[in-house]
Order: structure tokens, then C-alpha cells, then sequence
């Protein structure tokens, strides 16, 4: 696929397995038409069913088996297709098929998910987030299967079944769903303190994304990337949104999860549908051997990573999400993502964590997807040609002919034959050594890369990160465990430690003793480990703006601010507390388009509200919607409207007196200064200065 072929048309696969109903009668699964698709058949009209309804128990028993286990981790996710443009051929170092050729394009799928929660739960719940991108190369399918958080919590496959049983739902009650916020897991971590790092991190910002398309990605291990020539570097694999990263605060995503537990998935269908196609860059980190070696840590151990000032990140081409599934099931529920679908040009580290996923994205499709041949699924059908010798199975679609089905062999003229030259060739890389369970020195400091990532964080990020273990922690029942907890934070820093520990009304408690003499490296603090550093387009595209608005608002203002927004991308919605036609000052009448019974603050990025009525400044709903939207320091442009926000005991400036930039008054009517700070505010996503008036200590 060259640049300028980039229209989204599904894959071939997809596209002979499209079904079209337009004007075609019912039938049956085989083909028999449908003369009452509303009445089984019974022996006489108050009669019993006859067995022999072949009709009715078709229907029925497709029914019955309509459903199929869910992924036993990342259960809940939404997906798109696209494309991935490269921007230059990286065949220095790598003979993948997407890196080959200068503006070169591949089809891809992308699918993002939570990781704790059942396929039913809700988006917006503190979770790690998985990022997995299928790349149907010309030389076959390529997993990138990631999360958008650069580390993980183990560092040992072994170790991955505990570390889900314990954050899951609690086996004897099932409670609570899609949420660590329970003894289990926290039991699990603290007696692990090599989930520090990453518990850091799922208490973060990251961990509640605005969106998918305002979180990065990341490839977590460290892979090779081989040449045709069959050197190979070290690279880590970085995914950034064009479009910034974004989170949501938590309260908010805390009631999103009741207002709409859709809201990423929703919030990815229509980007797409309007055409604002969610972008992310690909960037790696190319590093050899020999650089590996001089770090201070181990790039095997999942639980670290490579400063972007260590090692720089190279841009080298960007993914574009340009269409929507057209069935959930038949794609996004069915696509199968496997670490070991890789391409010639792309191969394993030793990272043990690495290496069991191997095996085990494999192996779950079979139990998922019944049986071995996924593959042949049209989501997982790679562009590239299939021929083997693999046959039978569990619903085989394809048909083989002859007698053939092994190799070598004279009767097919060896065919399908091996390609010695460009065949998947494993890195040869030279290894002598005991066979031993256990890990390498350098895996034992499981602290300083958790201080680098605290010490990195805005200090309103600090404040979040705080809050999400107090939140978890006073979930916790068992005291023990809250003290085992704040024995790892004490490791990492005394601050952050006493101020969690506050929020508990306990005593700090001695650190947890190190599980390593080694000298304890130190880092330089690394700015781009805060999501501030990376605050992507300056637009306010996409952005969802409330407009609160009552009887006798001007007309004229309001289809002006409307249009002004949308065409900046924005999208306004009309809100007021009845749905129908709104009576303007000059006697016209507006559409509104939802109401604030329908609607909640929470779904927009920020609001604006307009002249409103002596009726709505009384009204509890609309002076709640002004007091969360500044509660969740999104924008707010007040129009004539000062007293709904006296109403909702909400102030212009800071508690130091300094101005609220993201709070804008205008006395009476809208002025282009304030729509454009309005605008900038909204661009700039959140003012957390604001919480210098909320937090209570
Ligand atoms: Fe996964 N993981 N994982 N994981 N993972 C699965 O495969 C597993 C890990 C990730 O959208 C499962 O098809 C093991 C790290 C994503 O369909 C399963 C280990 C990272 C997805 C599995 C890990 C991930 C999965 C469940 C430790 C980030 C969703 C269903 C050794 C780099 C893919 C499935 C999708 C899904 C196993 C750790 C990312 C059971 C054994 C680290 C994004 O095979």
C-alpha cells in the first residue's frame, strides 16, 4: 500500500466475509427461505411446539451458543483499523516489512482495553491500559502488543497468574469489578516490591485517560530489530498522540463510570465517524548491546525504563485510525493478538516476562477462539499468503487439495517449499550458561526508577498520585497491608510516604528492608515521565463543550458561539432543563440538545453558559454542573451568568489572589477576547492551579 492509497477500505479478508442484507429475503443458515420468522409451530394454535420445527430450534440454538469466553485479562476494549505511514526506510536497522520503504503504508488494526474488568465494565476505572496494534504487513502479520504504560509490575512470567488472581474481582464474592481498589491486590503488590515502579505509575494520571486517543503506547520490553545483513540493535517501541496526552481527574472518572461506562469507547467511534482521525506516532529507542551494558540497570527487567535522555526517541512514522469496525464481534471481539506474530526483521529479548507471553497469547486464543484455527478468522487472516502444511481442526475454513500435507516431500514437487534467504531467521544470539531458576543482580533495585518517575511528576501530579493511594488504601481492610504498602512508598520517597500515610491517620512505618547491597543508582529527574511535557495539538478539536443556556437567551449569540466552535472542530452541545424548542429574546426558538436531567458536567471538556434565567440560577442541577465542571478544573466561560457561579460558591482567582485563567466572565454579552482565552483555556485541557482552592490537606 503506497501513501496515497490510504482510503479506508476494509482488508480483503473482511471484505469476501461482508454480508449484505439490503433486499434480500430471511433464510434459514442454510439457505432455506423464511415464510414466518414470528411463529414457531404448534399443533394447533393453543397447542404444543412440534420437535420437528427445524426453523425455530436453528434459531434458538444459535442463540444459545451466541457467546464466547471473554480474554481472561483485557476483557473490556474498543478497536478501529487504519493505516501506518513510515516516514523513512529504517533498513540500517531493521528488514520489517513496514520500515522498508520511505511514506510506505500498512494496514493495521488497533485495539485498546482496561486490563481487571469484564468485557461489560466500565471505561473510565484506574487501570493499566493495553495498546495492541496488528500490523498486516506484506510479510506477514506483526503484534505490537503494548500498554500505555512504559513498565510492569512482575518480572517474571511465572508471577503473572498470581498478579491477576489477586487484582481480578475476590474469588469468593466476585466483588469489586474492574477496580484494584481491594485487599488482594494490594496484599499481592506489597509483598512484591518489584511493583513499585509500576504501582507508582497506576496511581498516576496515566491510569485514567481522557481518552484512547490521549494516551501513549509502549511496547514495555526491550525487543531486537535485525538488518538484512542479520545485525541487530535493541529497541524499545514508544506510541505518542498527536492529539497530546490527556487524563481525566479522578472524581470525574469516577462518575463517568455511572453516567457512561462507554465513554472511551464512545468517545474513539465518534472521532472516527467525524472524521477527526485519532494519530499517534511511532518512536523507538534504538540502543546496541553495548550501550545496554553500561546502565545501571537490566533492560530485560520489565520493570524499568530507558530515559529518553539516556537513549532519544527517533520518530519513524505515524499511525492513523481512519474507520470503524463495522461488527463488534466479527473484529473486535475476535481479534486475536499474539507477542509471538512477529516478521522477519523483528525478534525477542531475553526479558522473562517477554518470553512467557510467547507462549501465552497463543495458547489463550485456543480456549477463546476454539480451537487452533483463528487464523483463519477474517480480523486475524494476514495479507500476506498462508501455506503450510497445518490442517483440520475446529471449523477449518480453508480446503486443501491433493493428497499432500507434509514436507518434504517429491509428490507436490516440495512445495510449499522453505525460503533459506528470506524466511524468518531467529537473531543467532550466542548464550552459555547453567539452566537456573532466579534472576540477574541488577533486577533487585526495585526503587530508584519509582523515585525518577515521582520526582518527574508536575506537582499537581504529585498531589494526584497521593490521593489514588489514599483512595485504594482506605479501601484496603487489612491494616497490615496498608503498612506493608507505605514500607515500599517510604523506599522511593519520605514525602510521598507521609503524605499517604496522613490520609490514613497512621504512622509511617519503617522502609522495607532492600533486597540488594548493590550501591543505589541515581537518576537526573526526566521531564518527559509527566504527561505535561507531551501536550500534542494546540487545537480544541474534538474538545466537547456544554452550552447551558434558558428562556430568553439572544439567539444570535448562541448560534454564533456554536458555529465559532465547531468550526475549530470543537463540539457544542445545547443543554438546558427541558428538551424541545427554547424561546429566544426576540421571540425565535432553539433546538436544545439535551437536558441536564439527561446529561451530567462530567462528559464535557469544559462549559459555557450563557444569560441564564432567574429559574435555572435556582436550579440545583445546572448550579451543580458549573460546580464540577470547576471542580474538575475544566474552562468555564460565564456570559451574563455571574450569579449561577455566586450560586455555586465559585470564586474567579486563586486563593493567592492570582487570576483563574481557565474562568472567564463576561458582564453581557460574549466578547471575541474571552472566546478566544476561553478557547486557549480549553486547548490547554485542565487549570490545576485550581486545586490550590479545592485541596483540603
Ligand atoms: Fe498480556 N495477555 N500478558 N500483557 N496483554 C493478554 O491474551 C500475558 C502483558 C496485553 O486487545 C491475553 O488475547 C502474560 C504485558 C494486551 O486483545 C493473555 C503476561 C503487556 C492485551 C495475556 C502478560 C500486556 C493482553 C488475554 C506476562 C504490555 C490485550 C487475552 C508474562 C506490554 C490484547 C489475549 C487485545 C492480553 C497474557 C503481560 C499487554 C492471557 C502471560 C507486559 C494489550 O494471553
Amino acid at each position: 500500500m503506497k501513501r496515497h492509497d490510504q482510503t479506508p477500505t476494509p482488508l480483503p479478508a473482511i471484505q469476501a466475509a461482508h454480508v449484505d442484507n439490503n433486499n434480500q429475503p430471511l433464510t434459514t443458515n442454510q439457505g432455506v427461505k423464511i415464510a414466518d420468522n414470528q411463529h414457531s409451530l404448534k399443533i394447533g394454535l393453543r397447542g404444543p411446539t412440534a420437535l420437528e420445527d427445524f426453523i425455530l430450534r436453528e434459531k434458538i440454538t444459535h442463540f444459545d451458543h451466541e457467546r464466547i469466553p471473554e480474554r481472561v485479562v483485557h476483557a473490556r476494549g474498543s478497536a478501529a483499523h487504519g493505516y501506518f505511514e513510515c516516514y523513512k526506510a529504517l533498513t540500517e536497522f531493521t528488514m520489517a516489512a513496514p520500515f522498508s520503504e520511505d511514506g510506505k503504508c500498512t494496514p493495521v488494526f488497533a485495539r485498546f482495553s482496561t486490563v481487571a474488568g469484564e468485557r461489560g465494565s466500565a471505561d473510565t476505572v484506574r487501570d493499566v491500559r493495553g495498546f495492541a496494534v496488528k500490523f498486516y504487513t506484506d510479510e506477514g502479520n506483526w503484534d505490537l502488543v503494548g500498554n500505555n504504560i512504559p513498565v510492569f509490575f512482575i518480572q517474571d512470567a511465572m508471577k503473572f497468574p498470581d498478579l491477576v488472581h489477586a487484582v481480578k474481582a475476590e474469588p469468593h464474592n466476585a466483588i469489586p469489578q474492574a477496580s484494584s481498589a481491594h485487599d488482594t491486590f494490594w496484599d499481592f503488590v506489597s509483598l512484591m516490591p518489584e511493583s513499585t515502579h509500576m504501582l507508582l505509575w497506576q496511581m498516576s494520571d496515566r491510569a485514567i485517560p481522557r481518552s484512547y486517543r490521549t494516551m501513549q503506547g509502549f511496547g514495555v520490553h526491550t525487543f531486537r530489530l535485525v538488518n538484512a545483513q542479520g545485525q541487530s540493535v535493541f529497541c524499545k517501541f514508544h506510541w505518542t498522540p498527536m492529539a497530546g496526552t490527556h487524563s481525566l481527574v479522578w472524581d470525574e472518572a469516577a462518575k463517568i463510570i455511572g453516567v457512561d461506562p462507554d465513554f472511551h469507547r464512545r468517545d474513539l467511534w465518534e472521532a472516527i465517524a467525524a472524521e477527526a482521525f485519532p494519530e499517534y506516532e511511532l518512536g523507538l529507542q534504538i540502543f546496541t548491546e553495548e550501550t545496554a551494558n553500561s546502565f545501571s540497570f537490566d533492560v530485560l527487567d520489565p520493570t524499568k525504563l530507558i530515559p529518553e535522555e539516556w537513549v532519544p526517541i527517533t520518530p519513524v512514522g505515524k499511525m492513523v485510525l481512519n474507520r470503524n469496525p463495522d461488527n463488534f464481534f466479527a473484529e473486535t471481539e475476535q481479534v486475536a493478538f499474539c507477542t509471538a506474530h512477529v516478521v522477519p526483521g523483528i525478534d525477542f529479548s531475553n526479558d522473562p516476562l517477554l518470553q512467557g507471553r510467547i507462549h501465552s497469547y497463543i495458547d489463550t486464543q485456543i480456549s477463546r477462539l476454539g480451537g487452533a484455527n483463528f487464523h483463519e478468522i477474517p480480523i486475524n487472516k494476514p495479507l500476506a499468503p498462508v501455506h503450510n502444511n497445518q490442517r483440520d481442526g475446529m471449523h477449518r475454513h480453508e480446503i486443501h487439495s491433493g493428497r499432500v500435507n507434509y514436507e518434504p516431500n517429491s509428490l507436490a514437487g516440495g512445495c510449499p517449499f522453505q525460503t533459506a534467504m528470506s524466511g524468518y531467521k531467529s537473531y543467532p544470539e550466542p548464550i552459555a550458561a547453567d539452566k537456573v531458576r532466579g534472576s540477574p543482580e541488577l533486577f533487585s533495585d526495585h526503587y530508584s526508577q519509582a523515585r525518577l518517575f515521582w520526582q518527574s511528576q508536575s506537582p499537581a501530579e504529585q498531589t494526584h498520585i497521593i490521593s489514588a493511594f489514599r483512595f485504594e488504601l482506605t479501601r484496603v481492610q487489612t491494616l497490615a497491608i496498608r503498612m506493608r504498602v507505605l514500607s515500599l512508598l517510604v523506599n522511593v520517597d519520605g514525602q510521598l510516604a507521609e503524605s499517604v500515610a496522613k490520609g490514613l491517620g497512621i504512622a509511617v512505618p519503617p522502609p522495607m528492608p532492600l533486597a540488594s547491597t548493590a550501591p543505589i543508582p541515581s537518576y537526573p529527574i526526566s521531564p518527559a515521565l509527566s504527561l505535561l511535557s507531551h501536550p500534542g495539538a494546540t487545537g480544541i478539536a474534538t474538545r466537547q463543550v456544554a452550552i447551558l443556556i434558558s428562556n430568553g437567551v439572544d439567539h444570535h449569540t448562541v448560534a454564533a458561539l456554536a458555529e465559532d466552535l465547531r468550526n475549530s472542530g470543537a463540539v457544542p452541545t445545547l443543554i438546558s432543563s427541558r428538551l424541545g424548542n427554547l424561546k429566544t429574546a426576540d421571540g425565535s426558538t432553539l433546538d436544545i440538545d439535551t437536558t441536564l436531567e439527561a446529561s451530567a458536567p462530567v462528559l464535557y471538556d469544559g462549559m459555557i453558559v450563557i444569560q441564564v434565567d432567574e429559574l435555572l440560577k435556582q436550579n440545583i442541577d445546572a448550579i451543580d454542573f458549573v460546580r464540577q465542571q470547576y471542580r474538575h478544573c475544566k474552562p468555564i466561560y460565564a456570559i451574563a451568568s455571574d450569579s449561577i457561579l455566586t450560586a455555586a460558591g465559585i470564586p474567579s482567582r486563586f486563593s493567592d489572589g492570582t487570576v483563574d485563567h481557565a474562568m472567564i466572565i463576561d458582564q453581557a454579552t460574549i466578547q471575541a477576547d474571552s472566546l478566544t482565552q476561553f478557547k486557549t483555556a480549553l486547548a490547554g485541557h485542565r487549570s490545576f492551579e485550581r486545586e490550590k482552592n479545592l485541596l483540603t490537606g
